[in-house]
């Protein structure tokens, strides 16, 4: 590797190369210098927003260090790499991240305070990080944190969203959406003008022959928009290991204008081509599981694919290494079919402009791409029109039918008498329009095929993808579980509870080895550290109450129940069974005599999430969630017994206070629809309990902790299409408790009655495709017991206790190991600790 800096001058340099603060002093030094020269203020006029932005400054030119000799120590070892494609990084806040994995958050604290301010006034100042729907994108930015800190050669590759997730605001119980503009001051990003790729749409392919007589396509013409990239350092956990998130943004290409339009005095219409590039990187979709096939999100995926193809091809070829090397330097993750174009694009990088031969080529694709599916649900399963493709990607729709011509070879010898089975397979479907199936691309694409949970894994085997498990054989799919970054969720959003564990354990060993939280389990007869860990509950319990009342302007006492569901609102995870459960309270509650009421456990319902823009049902959901509010919290019967609280504007940073201050949380999904759930891992670990269905994780999560200490309810995945069926449209019996519950809604006791018509007829009269009748009975005797349960605190406390303790394989970091083994086939890079160790940050 070269180096611009010759031998003899390099000590200089050397000797100024410093990571780490040295000391308090060291940081205050820094932070006083980047408010007086970077933000050009001074002590008279530091506000908060100024003392965060010099802090990250601060910190963001430590991690810049690190960063680079990361880069630099990669290249070196010249070893594999793994690129994660996903279209969303749901990052959250960096500074309080940066400085806990540094292990300076200590320093910074009493040096921000020895300079006017507290450090939890300034960490609030900073504006998340929104790049992203829901589990998808959260996944994908624990997992940055996770290869960082286990010092993987890594890279994520996303889009540089202008606006990130919509800012939700409920205004008189209804969702209204504001854009999320959150670009205004970022201290995390570096942004590379001179990292540029130009990317091509529309057009036409033209067909030459070579001096061989062998046929070359040209793409022709069209239209070329530029990606930037702007990079943002992911730092690792005890390790000086920084890693690069890259992410692409759109600008026109050629210059600012096009100024021969200018000239011509058509200044309009340059700047409007200027503005229709930029368009490219504006705004993230706002769906969670969910496709609208819109062309523009068509071409995001393009863009976002071909600039990090280029960028990923550009690196190998540094390497002067033959082609059939490059899935021993190079593995690309597909985070769901988003990225799938990257299949076909490097496909065509090597046949069209790198002169490989069809054969040679596809083995490189084949073994360089891994393919997560993280959903079963039919309406996320993305398809695009053969029209579109052709219209927008002319040769990548002539390379897409040539791999399904080749495939479809392949099967037909597989299996020469089945028609049908070649129907089924084709990567287009035949239908009106013609639709190129996303997901079918991917799995021939690529060698591993994995879901996120066990279940999740098995039903994608046995049902959508099925006949791809008989032409490819079972081996080619497995099973990766997901899991969450202990750093995140426990030491950085519960520290009291990171602490206590740490006393207890010998250290913060446990934040880089979950499994270690198997020696809290020694403790759970332990009263000093059982009152501690209460205490330490009630304190998250008192902190979150307190948002609440600032944010709803509910008063909720912290000693009641608080029974917490927050997550993307969506039929298939039932908020309205939830809201319906509540009900039945409500009106139980109502029916008894005050005697009786007074042996009531008090509880508070949490609910939080946002809708799709255009998901009316959804939106219906949240509205029935603030009516009932509405009445139950200003009925003096009720009192305390009974508060329902919808938190606006769910998002990574507000999960920090509701996940640890939860008594039990809801994953109630209809079984066999949520693939793993992610958010049900970080509950338990910060030690709530939870009621939900046998879906996704938690099946995995009741096998880890036992089934004692899990409320378990309802319908199994394998009784679903059985009961669906059962179910008779126009007026389907059902359970006679929701009967009552439909019927006080109806008699309006929450307002317009037909303001929620839709939830009713949905269950009543639609077929209750997830089944919310069938699994109302069990759910609210599962919740009796949760009180019960709830009455006896020293049982309770033993059960969070002994959950926490087991909890150590649901660590992100045990996840990207897998990955690595069965699926990237990539090591770790060897570096010395950064740290003392202690994890005190
Ligand atoms: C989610 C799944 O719904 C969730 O169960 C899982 O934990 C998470 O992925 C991470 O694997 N899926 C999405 O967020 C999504 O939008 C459609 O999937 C592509």
């Amino acid at each position: 590797v070269e180096a611009s800096i010759p031998e003899p001058q390099r000590e200089a340099w050397t000797k100024h190369q410093a990571s780490g603060f040295k000391d308090k002093d060291g940081f205050e030094q820094e932070v006083v210098r980047h408010v007086e020269t970077t933000l050009a203020r001074s002590m008279f006029n530091c506000d908060e927003q100024a003392a965060y932005a010099a802090c990250s400054l601060a910190f963001r030119d430590r991690l810049v260090l690190e960063w680079n000799r990361t880069q630099q120590r990669q290249t070196f070892a010249d070893s594999k790499r793994v690129y994660y494609l996903s279209l969303e990084f749901l990052m959250g806040r960096a500074l309080d991240n940066a400085m806990l994995n540094i292990g300076q958050k200590d320093l910074a604290k009493s040096g921000l305070a020895d300079l006017g301010f507290r450090i939890e006034d300034v960490i609030e100042q900073e504006h998340d990080a929104a790049l992203g729907n829901g589990g998808l994108g959260r996944l994908a930015a624990c997992f940055l944190d996770s290869l960082a800190s286990l010092n993987y050669p890594a890279w994520g590759y996303g889009l540089r969203y202008r606006y990130g997730i919509f800012k939700q605001e409920i205004i008189d119980g209804y969702q209204v959406e504001v854009p999320d503009y959150w670009l205004d001051f970022n201290p995390w990003e570096f942004p590379r003008h001179d990292v540029t790729v130009d990317i091509q749409f529309y057009g036409h392919v033209q067909k030459s022959t070579d001096a061989s007589g062998k046929s070359i396509a040209h793409w022709e013409g069209g239209e070329v928009v530029k990606a930037v990239a702007y990079d943002v350092p992911i730092p690792g956990y005890a390790t000086p290991s920084t890693n690069n998130l890259r992410l692409w943004s759109s600008k026109a290409s050629g210059g600012e204008f096009d100024f021969q339009k200018f000239n011509s005095g058509d200044y309009e219409s340059s700047v409007a081509d200027q503005q229709r590039a930029e368009t490219i990187s504006a705004v993230l979709y706002p769906n969670d599981n969910l496709e609208r096939g819109k062309e523009l999100r068509l071409k995001q995926q393009y863009f976002w694919v071909a600039a990090s193809l280029y960028d990923i091809v550009r690196r190998f070829k540094k390497s002067k290494r033959p082609w059939r090397e490059f899935p021993e330097q190079v593995a690309i993750q597909l985070n769901d079919t988003h990225p799938t174009l990257a299949v076909v694009e490097l496909q065509r990088i090597l046949i069209d402009l790198e002169g490989l031969e069809w054969d040679e080529a596809w083995n490189i694709v084949t073994n360089t791409f891994g393919y997560t599916n993280h959903t079963v649900l039919p309406e996320a399963l993305e398809k695009w029109s053969v029209g579109l493709i052709q219209h927008l990607l002319p040769r990548h729709l002539q390379i897409i039918y040539d791999i399904n011509l080749f495939f479809l070879q392949t099967v037909e010898r597989q299996f020469p008498n089945d028609r049908e089975i070649l129907r089924r397979v084709s990567i287009i479907e035949e239908s009106q329009p013609k639709m190129v199936r996303m997901a079918f691309l991917a799995i021939v694409g690529s060698h591993k095929v994995n879901g996120v949970a066990e279940l999740h894994s098995d039903l994608i085997k046995t049902t959508i993808f099925k006949d791809f498990v008989e032409i490819f054989g079972p081996d080619k799919f497995t099973n990766v579980t997901n899991g969450i970054t202990p750093r995140r969720w426990l030491h950085q959003a519960n520290p009291r509870l990171s602490d206590l564990i740490a006393s207890k354990t010998g250290g913060y060993d446990f934040l880089t080895d979950l499994t270690k939280l198997n020696q809290v389990e020694n403790f759970v007869n332990d009263k000093a550290f059982r009152k501690e860990w209460a205490e330490i509950k009630y304190a998250n319990k008192v902190r979150l109450a307190k948002h609440i009342k600032e944010s709803a302007g509910v008063e909720v006492n912290p000693s009641s129940l608080f029974d917490v569901q927050v997550k993307r609102i969506h039929e298939y995870k039932r908020q309205q069974l939830n809201i319906f459960g509540v009900i039945h309270r409500y009106l139980t509650l109502k029916n008894m005599s005050p005697e009786e009421r007074k042996k009531q456990l008090p509880r508070v319902t949490i609910f939080g999430g946002k809708a799709a823009p255009g998901y009316w049902m959804a939106k219906q959901i949240i509205h029935l969630v603030n009516a009932v509010g509405n009445v139950v919290n200003n009925d003096k019967d009720i009192g305390d017994l009974l508060k329902v609280v919808f938190l606006e504007d769910y998002n990574v940073s507000k999960a920090e206070i509701i996940v640890p201050a939860s008594d039990i949380s809801e994953h109630i999904s209809t079984a066999g629809t949520e693939a793993s759930g992610t958010s049900n891992m970080k509950f338990v670990l910060n030690g709530g309990l939870i009621i939900g269905t046998c879906d996704g994780a938690n099946i995995e999560i009741t096998r880890e902790i036992g089934e004692n200490n899990i409320f378990l309810f309802g319908n199994l995945a394998e009784d679903v299409e059985d009961l669906r069926h059962s179910h008779t449209y126009g007026s389907h019996n059902i359970d006679p408790d929701l009967a009552k519950v439909f019927e006080a809604i109806e008699k309006g006791m929450f307002g317009s009655q037909q303001d929620f018509a839709g939830m009713i007829t949905a269950v009543r009269d639609h077929g209750d495709y997830y089944l919310v009748s069938d699994d109302f009975h069990s759910y609210i005797e599962t919740h009796a017991l949760v009180d019960e349960a709830y009455r006896n605190q020293e049982e309770w406390i033993t059960k969070c206790i002994t959950s926490v303790s087991r909890m150590g394989f649901f660590s992100s970091d045990r996840c990207i190991n897998e990955y690595a083994e069965e699926i990237w086939n990539i090591e770790p890079l060897r570096v010395e600790k950064a740290s003392d160790g202690t994890g005190k940050g």
